[in-house]
Parts: structure tokens; sequence; C-alpha cells
């Protein structure tokens, strides 16, 4: 800009300090929550360990096997190796789980690649509303597009600054912080786009199709 109304504010050392802290992002924590009090969803206790849960086959995926194919109704189909996956940008959040067994985990440090970064790669097309992820272990969950799509989804590699232990999906899982913790797919080896909705593993056992812990969307009604 080189409007001469920008030249006579001062420049304080006040203002210099506070434009490089925004430049720098100072003081961002990167935690997306809601306010303390609304902060435990209902009928939920909290944990300070790191339960394991999954179908008791917890596969083997060596980095330098690893691969994730993002497939369907898309523009740009990627199947990724893992130094192409940690070519793309870097994320990193702070956030909490939330277990339909009713455990939630707060502060949960992880890093990887934000799923909006990956649309934006990818580019489903028009039709687009339901997403299958296909994990290792033959595990399926689905989601619609708008809860992959959040903005504090994330396909993450590592967890409190190291990398995620196989047994919580290491080398690779999706989190998707404000849904119940099993449509957050471990050992995620496929993400698949489609137009219409199919239901994923425990979503056929009874599980609700959404899973939203505010509303405590736990079962299927039908
Ligand atoms: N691939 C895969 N992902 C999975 C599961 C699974 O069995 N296989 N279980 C889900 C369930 S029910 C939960 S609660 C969480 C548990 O993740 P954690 O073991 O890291 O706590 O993973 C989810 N993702
Ligand atoms: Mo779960």
């Amino acid at each position: 800009m080189n409007d001469e109304s920008d030249r006579i504010l001062p420049e304080t050392k006040l203002t210099t300090t506070k434009q490089r802290w925004a430049r720098e992002g100072k003081f961002l924590t990167g935690r997306v929550t809601r306010p303390e009090s609304e902060r435990l969803p209902p009928g939920q206790h909290l944990v300070k360990d790191w339960p394991v849960l999954d179908l008791g086959i917890q596969p083997t995926v060596a980095r330098e096997t690893w691969r994730l194919d993002v497939t369907g109704a898309i523009d740009n189909p990627v199947s990724w190796d893992w130094k192409a996956f940690m070519d793309q940008p870097q994320t990193r959040e702070v956030t909490d789980i939330h277990c339909v067994t009713t455990w939630s985990r707060y502060d949960n440090g992880w890093e990887g690649v934000l799923t909006r970064d990956l649309l934006a790669l990818v580019e489903p097309k028009a039709d687009v509303h339901f997403v299958m992820l296909h994990s290792f272990d033959g595990y399926t969950t689905n989601l619609p597009l708008e809860d992959f799509a959040a903005e504090d989804a994330i396909l993450a590699h590592s967890w409190n600054g190291a990398p995620l232990p196989r047994e919580h999906g290491g080398p690779m899982r999706l989190v998707v912080p404000h849904l119940y913790f099993w449509k957050s797919a471990k050992w995620l080896k496929r993400i698949d786009f489609r137009p219409a909705d199919q239901r994923g593993f425990w979503e056929e056992r009874g599980y609700h199709d959404r899973g939203d812990p505010w509303t405590e969307e736990r079962y299927s009604q039908d």
C-alpha cells in the first residue's frame, strides 16, 4: 500500500513488536476449543492416559512401503508414498478426543496434513457429499464431506511431538476432533470421495451414522 495516510501512523517500539508477533504467529496455540464450561460433552468423563481401542489387529505398516490413495469422484487422484505425504504443508494443532465408550482426553498435540489442504489438491467433484475411509486393518468408517472438511480435521503422523505410535494408528491416522473417535480412522490407507453415503464398520453395527458427541449421537435409531 502506498496510501499517504499509512505513513503518518507512528511506528513505536510496541507497534513494530506487535507486527512481528503477527508475522510469527506468537501466542497462537493452534488450539480449537469451546468455553471451558462446554468442553466436556454430555455423558463423558475425563481420562489422563490414552486408551487403545481397535478390532484387535494392529497392523505394522512400515514408512518405506506405506501409501495413501485418494480415490473416487475427484479431479486429481493422488497416491502418496511417505515422502510425498511429508512434503505436503504441515500443520500443528491441539484438540480433545471424545470416545463413544465415554472417555475424553484433553489437549492432544497433532502434527500432519489438514484435510482442507488435501481437499484443495484433489478437488472433489460437485456431486461428492460423503467420504469413506479405509484402513490397513480392514476397518472402514464414513463421514459427510463437511465433517471431513472441518478446519481442525487432520491426517496426523505425530502426537505430542513424537511419531504416532503404532497402537494409536501410526504411521498415520485421521483425527476428526468434533466427532466421536471411531470416525478417526487409524492406519489410514485410502480416502474415497463419493456422491452417496454408505455405512462403515461400526455404523453397520448399530453406531450412529454421524457421531456428534455434543448431541450424543452414539447409536443408530434404525
Ligand atoms: N483402523 C482402525 N481405526 C480405528 C479403529 C479400528 O478398530 N481400526 N477403532 C476406532 C475407535 S472405536 C476408536 S475409539 C479409536 C481409538 O483410537 P485410539 O486407540 O488411538 O484411542 O480409533 C478408531 N479408529
Ligand atoms: Mo470407540
